[in-house]
């Protein structure tokens, strides 16, 4: 097993991105940090608070919708001193969202008021790790397409606003920002459900260790996907291959599409509602 999955990858346009992230702070009112549901842990950014110095904060937890709810709100109580919105930011709506926000905005214009200043539209920002849903909340928050969503990297291009509505406006480009990877376990969850480019990635690495936690955690999930009867180890990539009709010629199994084959089913969601952090 070589070391590609050990993600310690830190490309530089988002060194880049972070650094005019933190330029453009004294700019912003709130930061909006998003992390996805099904790994509230593992998509945590590392030092958001030495970037975003003291702002205020809302944590929206995104793909809620495909997360496993129970363990996820049991998570989620870690970050309790924050304010928290989950979403499906496809297709739920912001409206919580934008209510917190606004009891953050009437705060901060009743400061500025006691210092003699006008009331003004607050600024948003929204920053998180990769391929947590950032374009996804900006589109939906202006209600056409900013940014692009999928698997574009967020690089800091334009520094222009978008009218939300009547109090406040959005950074139209998010921060991209890269989490604190603990350990392997988080690395792979990290890989296992970021898109992070196949190339870089260690395939069959990846394909195990998805099975080995689909296995400790939701082997019903795993063994419906595959119908499988039951799960054993040493037979379990031979079962799937068969199941899918993975073959090359001559009826032999065709393992590197096996292992391509878990990585994305777990992407597409299609081994049900999970969440991998615990
Ligand atoms: N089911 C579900 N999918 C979501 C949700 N939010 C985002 N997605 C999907 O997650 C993928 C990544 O979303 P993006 O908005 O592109 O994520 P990003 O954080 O901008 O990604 P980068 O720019 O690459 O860092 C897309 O395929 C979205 O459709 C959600 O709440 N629920
Ligand atoms: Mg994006």
């Amino acid at each position: 097993m070589d070391n590609k999955t050990n993600i310690n990858w830190y490309p530089g346009h988002m060194a880049k991105a972070k650094r005019e992230l933190k330029e453009n702070m004294p700019l912003i009112d709130i930061v909006y940090e998003v992390i996805d549901a099904r790994m509230p842990i593992s998509s945590k950014v590392a030092d958001i608070n030495d970037i975003i110095k003291g702002k205020p904060k809302i944590l929206v937890v995104s793909k809620y919708d495909i997360c496993d709810k129970t363990i996820t709100d049991k998570l989620l109580e870690k970050y309790s001193d924050y304010t928290i919105v989950k979403c499906d930011l496809l297709n739920g709506n912001t409206n919580e969202l934008i209510n917190k926000t606004k009891e953050l905005s009437k705060a901060i214009n009743d400061e500025r008021q006691k210092k003699g200043l006008k009331p003004r539209k607050t600024r948003v920002v929204v920053v998180g790790s990769p391929n947590v849903g950032k374009s996804t909340l900006i589109n939906k928050l202006a209600g056409k397409k900013v940014v692009q969503t999928g698997n574009t990297p967020g690089v800091t291009k334009s520094l222009g606003w978008v009218r939300i509505n009547n109090d406040i406006e959005l950074m139209d480009s998010p921060g991209i920002l890269w989490p604190k990877i603990d350990d392997q376990d988080s690395a792979h969850i990290l890989a296992a459900l970021s898109s992070i480019k196949e190339e870089i990635l260690d395939v069959e690495d990846l394909a195990r260790f998805i099975i080995n936690k689909l296995i400790e955690l939701y082997p019903n999930n795993l063994k419906e996907r595959y119908k499988l009867y039951d799960i054993n180890l040493d037979t379990i990539y031979d079962e799937i291959a068969k199941k899918r009709g993975l073959l090359i010629k001559g009826g032999l199994i065709d393992y590197d599409k096996v292992y391509l084959t878990i990585v994305r089913d777990l992407k597409d969601s299609k081994f049900g509602n999970i969440t991998l952090d615990r």
